[in-house]
């Protein structure tokens, strides 16, 4: 990069200098007087984000709005909260079905059809049942990750919910806003991994946290630089750096003001962690990090505590808690309407002690619920029929970002033909054990296809002199312990011949077999 490069800053920065976006909140009265339709095009497609609030071209003034759930908790009443909101807009979403939400790939809710009028109300909303949205979209630190049985889990570590609690706090100014936090060079992703699996997969965020025992004291080895994007994705790599749980904060706000201060503003895909790190190289980066902590930081641990087989949670566990379970149901490609939203919180409420789970699957863990009251809880319809807790096989391990139905970028449609199609396959296929498939509607890879087992990123191909929705088809992503992300080894397939391509490589390498000849062999 040339010192004149350097010097080019990105339009997106040059509005943000102007004014920063945060500054929207206090004119939310004026903008829904002027309408969606007369605003300011940077404020109304981007500012808005910093609270919380996304445009969708796809939707024209229908908002959807990106919680922040720290760690993937939130107790029914939040989630009554979230049903009441969404469950408002059932007609003005067009949605053929109520309103809808969905849980996100990063242990999220994001909520649709949001009008510009009602944001400042939402926004009190929100921060009555203590919840918040700001921040998180564009230039800021996305929702926080961590293990999500923490504090339940028998096997656990270290329980990461206070460290990802206080961490949120920090960079959101307790959910109102925090003006030093909220102008990075680009998104920012942080995980808090405290389990032995690996469940928020450490590798693909800017900072991580994962569980290593030192000198015989737990703390955390830190990777750093870890990212997806259209023209580039990067496993996180060592900062060489352990630190105890009580570091995390500080840690992740000095790598934050260190990025803030002099990471690349200029082209937008060159503007991530890792840029950063590669350009000053790791010492030099370390070096920054330590002394805007105040304090040097010591080595990394020889080795991590990352060394079993990431679990999905799905289906009944005791607790760490003797006499208490955790169930995770399965909730099929992360889609929640207002009614499953309520049925949920219901359910929490009578079953367990109202507290509600998400996970980067896309599904909910509903925790706490006495052995005695196991069985009627399986009972229960919204279990039986909508959110299974031991659903077939390839359902099981389905992920799916947005895609076309509302995202704007997206090149093909996701969600809904992820499940048609599982829904075929799991018809005419026999697979002894989940098969991870995730989908992405565009090369962003918010359906984090490089961690599948097989990831399907959708694009355009041509067929029979026609352009077509198409997928490039990618293997071999690990998760778990020596977690490595997976790659390209089928470009454009188009959508309607995919079918077959997985059906084979399901036989061929999943041990699927035909329904047919599974039922002539016994
Ligand atoms: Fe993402 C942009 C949805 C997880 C990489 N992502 C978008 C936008 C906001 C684009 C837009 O404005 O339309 C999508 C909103 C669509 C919508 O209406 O729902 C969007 N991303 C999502 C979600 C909802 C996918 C899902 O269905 O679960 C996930 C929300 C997470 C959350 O709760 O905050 C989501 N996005 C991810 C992940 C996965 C992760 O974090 O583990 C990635 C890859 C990891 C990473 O960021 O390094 C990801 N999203 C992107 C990118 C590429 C970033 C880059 O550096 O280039 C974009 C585009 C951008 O930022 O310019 C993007
Ligand atoms: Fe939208 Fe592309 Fe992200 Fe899917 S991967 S949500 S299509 S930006």
């Amino acid at each position: 990069m040339t010192t004149a490069d350097k010097k080019k800053i990105n339009p997106i920065e040059k509005a943000k200098a102007q004014k920063h976006p945060l500054l929207l909140k206090q004119e939310l009265e004026q903008l829904s007087q002027l309408g969606w339709e007369a605003m300011d095009e940077f404020e109304r497609d981007h500012g808005l984000k910093w609270l919380g609030f996304f445009y969708r071209p796809v939707t024209p003034g229908k908002f959807m709005l990106r919680l922040r759930i720290p760690n993937g908790i939130l107790t029914s009443s939040q989630l009554r909260v979230l049903a009441e909101i969404v469950q408002r807009y059932t007609e003005a979403a067009g949605f053929q079905q109520e309103g809808n939400a969905d849980i996100t790939t990063r242990q999220n809710i994001q909520l649709r059809g949001i009008h510009l009028e009602d944001i400042a109300a939402i926004i009190e909303r929100l921060r009555k049942a203590d919840l918040t949205s700001v921040q998180s979209g564009m230039d800021n630190v996305r929702n926080l990750t961590g293990s999500p049985v923490a504090g339940i889990d028998a096997d656990e570590l270290i329980d990461t919910r206070d460290i990802v609690c206080q961490l949120q706090d920090a960079i959101t100014n307790k959910g109102e806003g925090n003006f030093d936090l909220s102008n990075l060079p680009r998104k920012f992703n942080i995980a808090v991994a405290g389990c032995r699996d690996n469940s928020v997969h450490a590798e693909i965020n800017d900072i991580a946290f994962i569980p290593a025992y030192k000198d015989g004291k737990l703390g955390f080895n830190v990777i750093v630089g870890g990212f997806f994007s259209a023209k580039r994705c990067a496993a996180a790599i060592p900062l060489d750096a352990w630190v105890e749980p009580d570091d995390v904060v500080p840690l992740s706000l000095a790598i934050l003001i260190v990025f803030r201060d002099h990471g690349e503003r200029g082209n937008r895909q060159k503007t991530r962690l890792m840029y950063l790190i590669e350009e000053w190289g790791m010492e030099k980066f370390r070096t920054e990090v330590e002394t805007q902590l105040g304090y040097p930081l010591q080595k990394a641990a020889a080795k991590d505590e990352i060394i079993w087989e990431k679990r999905d949670h799905l289906g009944i566990y005791s607790q760490k808690q003797p006499g208490l379970n955790y169930v995770g149901l399965h909730v099929p490609i992360g889609r929640l309407y207002a009614s499953d939203m309520f049925e949920v919180s219901r359910l929490a409420e009578v079953y367990g002690n109202g507290e509600i789970r998400l996970t980067v699957e896309q599904n909910l863990i509903i925790p706490n619920i006495p052995d005695s009251r196991l069985e009627a809880f399986l009972k229960e319809p919204l279990v039986q029929q909508r959110f299974p807790i031991d659903p077939k096989p390839l359902q099981r391990a389905l992920v799916s970002c947005t895609g076309a139905e509302f995202c704007g970028f997206a090149i093909i449609e996701t969600k809904n033909r992820a499940l048609a199609m599982i829904q075929e396959l799991e018809a005419e296929l026999e697979t002894p054990h989940p098969v991870r498939i995730h989908w992405t509607g565009c090369p962003n890879s918010c359906g984090q296809p490089q961690v599948a087992d097989i990831g399907l990123m959708g694009t355009k191909a041509r067929k029979d002199g026609q352009m077509v929705e198409a997928v490039d088809l990618y293997m071999g992503g690990k998760v778990g312990k020596d977690a490595h992300l997976g790659s390209c080894v089928m470009p454009k397939i188009p959508c309607e011949d995919l079918k077959p391509v997985l059906r084979d490589l399901l036989i061929e390498h999943f041990g699927a077999r035909p329904r047919q000849a599974a039922v002539v062999s016994v």
